[in-house]
């Protein structure tokens, strides 16, 4: 009894030994590529780079709940970042400004019940970009490209790491598969999405997902909606989300409706839509964890942290 008393390791031991893994340079090293192999193909396609923001009156609802993260400052409440949305769409506004990119650190304190899906930190950071005047054909192929990029850069830089992480080389994909949530769903009930990444060999896109208010209604289909999802293969999971965007006042409210969002929180946001319209745009981003979990094979996203930020971690630090 005493001796188990003093061998059982503390909640500073097991803090200190989750920086302290083997494989944790190697994981690190990988996801150093993902961000190098990003900032070179966004300069290229010639995207502006804007500093993340972590403060904002307004911040992405989300489609699910999360618990509350916003603190008092200069007689306001500021939500921390949960994601930039919106920010991507007003910035957009500039007539200087075609289409940008941030390496975007996102709050999301989920709860519990998340802790173990293997896909969910309540901190993590997103590649957010978006683009005026685009469509969901153009970010598609975007992603695409910018997915080869990345692999291609880092099977050659890094080969030995990926061997030794993941066993093989990352394969380049040509052919990336399209489906719809509804028919997916029709076809195989609820758990479609994680038994289609289940089987599935490559990442595929998942068309029409029920979500906030800012992706777009498709006006030829009501009730559809014109976003995008990668989906990684291999039980990996969503990976990637993004769409076209509601712009036009009048709908943006009839979306607000409907998705119960609180108007008077985003009154100025609906000010710009209404007096000057907001842009057109379309864009995505991607969970940078979630990407260096599906190139390492990891079983938990919370492996490539050095500091645990898996949902209600006793993580100490
Ligand atoms: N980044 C996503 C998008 O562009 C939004 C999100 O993270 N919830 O659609």
């Amino acid at each position: 009894m005493e001796l188990e008393t003093l061998t059982k390791p503390t909640l500073l031991d097991v803090t200190l030994e989750h920086l302290s893994r083997a494989k944790l340079p190697k994981i690190l090293q990988v996801q150093q590529g993902i961000i190098r192999a990003t900032h070179e193909f966004m300069f290229k396609k010639g995207l502006t780079q804007l500093m993340p923001l972590m403060l904002s009156p307004i911040t992405d609802p989300l489609n699910h709940g999360v618990v509350d993260a916003s603190i008092g400052y200069a007689d306001r409440r500021w939500s921390l970042t949960k994601s930039m949305i919106f920010h991507k769409q007003l910035a957009l506004l500039s007539p200087v400004l075609e289409s940008l990119y941030i390496v975007s650190p996102n709050v999301r304190l989920e709860f519990a019940d998340r802790a173990d899906t293997g896909r969910h930190l309540f901190e993590f950071t997103q590649v957010d970009f978006e683009f005026k005047g685009k469509d969901r054909f153009y970010v598609m192929e975007f992603v695409e490209e910018l997915v080869n990029f990345i692999f291609t850069k880092l099977n050659a830089e890094i080969p030995e790491i990926l061997l030794d992480l993941r066993g093989e080389l990352l394969p380049l994909y040509e052919k990336w598969p399209v489906y719809r949530t509804e028919k997916l769903e029709a076809a195989l009930g609820p758990e479609y999405e994680r038994m289609k990444s289940e089987e599935a060999t490559a990442p595929f896109w998942l068309l029409n997902h029920k979500r906030e208010f800012y992706d777009k209604e498709d006006p030829s289909k009501p009730g559809t909606y014109l976003n995008y999802d990668i989906i990684w293969p291999e039980g990996f999971g969503e990976g990637l989300s993004g769409a076209e965007r509601e712009h036009e006042y009048k709908q943006i409210l009839k979306r607000m409706e409907e998705t119960g969002t609180d108007k008077e929180a985003f009154k100025f946001y609906l000010e710009v839509a209404k007096e000057s319209g907001l842009p057109k745009t379309a864009g995505g981003g991607f969970g940078v964890e979630r990407m260096t979990r599906f190139i390492c094979r990891l079983k938990d996203v919370d492996e490539a942290t050095v500091f645990s930020r898996k949902p209600f971690t006793k993580a100490l630090f």
